[in-house]
């Protein structure tokens, strides 16, 4: 074998390790709704530990209007949920009921209201394997039955 063939035979090998990386990338997509019985239709959701990234997407699946029957989708660390649950109140319908700029606050979407959809994705490197995790909607008065937990790994 020639060094030239060598040479070759090692930048291929080094291309393929690119692509195998670059094919391990994976997003998992997560579906939940929203009703306007103020319940999400999950109380659980389990993210495979080979994802790298989650897409989630929350459905409005009721009639009520944002201001009355707004939810969102905030992912925290059970340890932190009501805390920020509670800050979020504070900083309004506008901010979307999360406070700007909160670190505790993993993803979150946006409010919606019935009939709307709505979807954030986040990288799993954000999350712990087999940490402790909560969803809630932080519409005022909503966290405390519209919550679940989220697991990785
Ligand atoms: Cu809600």
């Amino acid at each position: 074998m020639s060094r030239h063939t060598t040479l070759c035979s090692t930048l291929v090998l080094a291309g393929l390790s690119l692509f195998a990386q670059a094919a391990a990338a994976k997003t998992c997509n997560v579906a939940i709704e929203g009703d306007d019985m103020m319940k999400f239709n999950k109380s659980q959701i389990a993210i495979a530990a080979d994802c790298t990234e989650v897409q989630l997407t929350l459905k409005h699946a009721g009639k009520l209007p944002v201001t009355a029957m707004g939810h969102n989708w905030v992912l925290t660390q059970t340890a932190d949920f009501q805390t920020v649950a509670n800050a979020g109140m504070a900083a309004g319908a506008a901010q979307n009921y999360v406070t700007k700029g909160d670190a505790r606050v993993i993803a979150h979407t946006k409010l919606v209201g019935g009939g709307e959809s709505t979807s954030v994705t986040f990288p799993t490197s954000k999350l712990k394997k087999g940490g402790d995790y909560t969803f809630f909607c932080s519409f005022p008065g909503h966290w405390s039955q519209m919550k679940g937990k989220l697991t990785f790994g």
